[in-house]
């Protein structure tokens, strides 16, 4: 008896060691466990919870979580899984759920939940939103009881307590937590930001509901999301306002079993539309795979295969068509594909390549078998996807010769940059920018105002041309497109090549208005469809021209908001009036205001663009430009402001 007692103690003093010094080192080095200190790493703090519960969704044993934003910046990420277990933990000689909230790896994986196959980027949950919380409570609903334990910076203040009783078939988790103001920059949430995710979240995973509560007085919002159709949902609402060849999006899955146990899965939703965009999206336990990886090359392989067999089979395709190239047939296809796995290797420059070759055949048997059976089952929408596709062919070939009659000019003339262009002496593209300017009466006061060692600019006129309804030859005989594409060096699509770049930021810089905001989504949707990594890499920024100027004797301040405004105008009093300027473009500033304001990088405000606005600006684009006029007009009406807001 007296030996059991020592040996928990003496586990006990060893584990505590190791706990403190655990959240110690996540507290010394928090980009090391959530990536960033900034809004971003923020936002994960919420990401990483909701990972838990969707874990035990996965499992098949939770099917709502709901996130809620109190005042004050709390939050609370609740599910009704089986709830953390708890009760004394033998080998730490603590309780489960204590052990769960400090041990780094704990989370939702320890005590083997029953399920191997689970999501999350880091996979250090819960302990480490506990480190990074300057107060943090959990609630485990169990066999009838609630239980709760408070913390400090990881540090429990409370011992687990039973705080009531609840109805015994009520089980699950609820974690309330207060991002620590020591390591953040700013503790402020986004709901926009979190709403994306969890409808993506919701996509992903068919059938768990999942609730967003944005309490906060300034900004209250709810949203219930909950996808009966999973992924064919999410092809929908990809396809939502164009016009498609075939009622349904098509669904395929497989399973891979190992020793009787589920160890992958694999989904797969696809529709085309008559538009001209190959858009497949890939997910590996519920994170985007930017970069594709073994789950995208199976996709392709088989698609390839399988339409081209049936082409021939069904006489549709005449030996003198040759074959249908994967480009032509992926023309207008709007796809994704979801899989889950097992210890998913993410490989590549972002980490978002999935490398289990494994899963290949996996996702191309799939594919193979649930095309074929469709294509057999449904002749007629065969006919309409393959004419598609030999449409898509031709189109190519006429292309391919427009091209070709581009590049030989520039051949001939190799150093010919637009002329519009005002270049800069910099030779090291990594020191250069280009400023891609709305307006010959702006482009001329920012070509003044620059620095010309490292700054050029580019004026664009006139309206960009829409490249989602034109094809590869329209586009490229567009002069504004032509001149982006030759100043920027890196050509385009397949052949686009990051190492010719010949500047390292190129940024947009359009004025605070409606126009400016078009081609603020023209330029994005541009550079997200023909020059992707542009946007996957970072290299794409939006400046942010200020909207006002108020003086007043010797104080001087250029303001960027109308709530920035109201709080300088506090500051200083009103007593005597200052001199507010309201700027309606930049074409108002002169050269030195433009610089000191928006292009001088000690002063300056710019947005790095991520994926994510460049689908968003693509999502918008399809609203603003496409066929369909009603949801347009719809859009407009109803987002008047974020058209403009695009940027945040
Ligand atoms: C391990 C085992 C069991 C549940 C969980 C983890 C769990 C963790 C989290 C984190 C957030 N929500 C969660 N829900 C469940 C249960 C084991 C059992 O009851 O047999």
């Amino acid at each position: 008896m007296e030996d059991i007692q020592h040996e928990v103690n003496g586990n006990y003093d060893a584990s505590q060691i190791q706990v403190l010094e655990g959240l110690e080192a996540v507290r010394r080095r928090p980009g090391m466990y959530i990536g960033s200190t900034d809004s971003r790493g923020l936002h994960h703090l919420i990401y990483e919870l909701v990972d838990n519960s969707i874990d035990e969704a996965m499992a098949g044993y939770c099917d709502h979580v709901t996130i809620t934003i109190h005042e004050g910046e709390t939050v609370t990420v609740r599910d009704n899984g089986r709830g953390i277990p708890v009760g004394y933990h033998a080998k730490t000689g603590k309780d489960a759920l204590e052990v769960a909230l400090t041990i780094l790896h704990a989370g939702g994986k320890f005590g083997g939940g029953g399920y191997k196959v689970s999501g999350g980027l880091h996979g250090v949950g819960l302990s480490c939103v506990n480190a990074l919380a300057d107060d943090l409570t959990v609630e485990v609903r169990r066999d009838g009881k609630i239980h709760r334990q408070h913390y400090q910076r990881g540090i429990p203040t409370t011992p687990v307590e039973i705080v009531g009783a609840c109805d015994p078939s009520d089980t699950g988790t609820s974690v309330t937590f207060h991002p620590d103001p020591e390591i953040f920059d700013e503790v402020k949430f986004e709901f926009d930001k979190l709403k994306s995710r969890l409808r993506e979240l919701a996509f992903l995973n068919a059938g768990v509901r999942i609730t967003a509560i944005d309490e906060r007085e300034a900004s209250k919002t709810e949203r219930d999301y909950c996808f009966e159709g999973g992924i064919r949902s999410f092809v929908s609402h990809y396809n939502k306002n164009k016009e498609v060849l075939h009622p349904e999006p098509m669904y395929f899955t497989a399973k891979r079993m190992t020793d009787g146990e589920e160890t992958a899965t694999v989904e797969i939703a696809m529709q085309w539309n008559d538009g001209y965009n190959e858009d497949v999206y890939t997910y590996a336990n519920n994170i985007n795979t930017h970069e594709g990886g073994a789950h995208l090359e199976g996709f392709k392989l088989a698609l390839t295969r399988t339409i081209n067999d049936y082409a021939k089979r069904a006489n549709l395709l005449k030996d003198k068509d040759g074959s249908l190239s994967g480009e032509d047939i992926r023309e207008g296809l709007t796809a994704v594909i979801s899989v889950k796995l097992e210890e998913p290797q993410f490989e590549g420059q972002t980490k978002t390549k999935l490398g289990n070759a494994d899963i290949r055949p996996l996702v191309s048997n799939a594919v193979s078998q649930g095309l074929n059976q469709f294509l057999d089952e449904n002749p007629a929408i065969g006919k309409v996807i393959v004419d598609k596709c030999l449409m898509a062919s031709r189109a190519r070939e006429a292309a391919r010769k427009a091209r070709d009659l581009t590049r030989r000019k520039t051949l001939l003339d190799s150093t010919a940059l637009p002329g519009k262009l005002a270049d800069c002496q910099e030779k090291d593209a990594s020191k250069c920018e280009i400023f891609l300017v709305e307006g010959d009466s702006a482009g001329g006061s920012a070509k003044m105002g620059r620095n010309p060692k490292y700054q050029a600019i580019l004026p664009l006129r006139g309206k960009i041309l829409n490249v989602e309804k034109a094809r590869l030859d329209r586009m490229l005989a567009s002069d504004t497109i032509k001149s982006m594409i030759t100043a920027f060096g890196a050509g385009i699509d397949n052949e686009f090549d990051e190492s010719k770049l010949r500047y390292h930021k190129i940024v947009c810089m359009t004025d605070a208005d409606v126009d400016g905001s078009h081609i603020r989504i023209l330029l994005l949707t541009f550079f997200y469809r023909h020059m992707r990594p542009l946007v996957e890499n970072g290299y794409v920024y939006i400046a942010l021209p200020p909207l006002y100027k108020v003086k007043r004797n010797k104080f001087l301040r250029y303001v960027y908001s109308d709530e920035e405004l109201d709080a300088t105008l506090a500051e200083i009093g009103s007593d005597p009036k200052p001199d507010i300027q309201r700027y309606k473009g930049l074409g108002e500033m002169n050269p030195e205001q433009l610089w000191e304001t928006t292009m001088d990088p000690e002063n300056r405000i710019m947005l790095k663009v991520t994926v994510e606005d460049a689908v968003e600006a693509d999502r918008l684009f399809t609203l603003l430009m496409g066929d369909k006029v009603e949801p347009r007009r719809e859009f407009i009406e109803q987002n008047a402001k974020l058209v403009t807001d695009l940027d945040v």
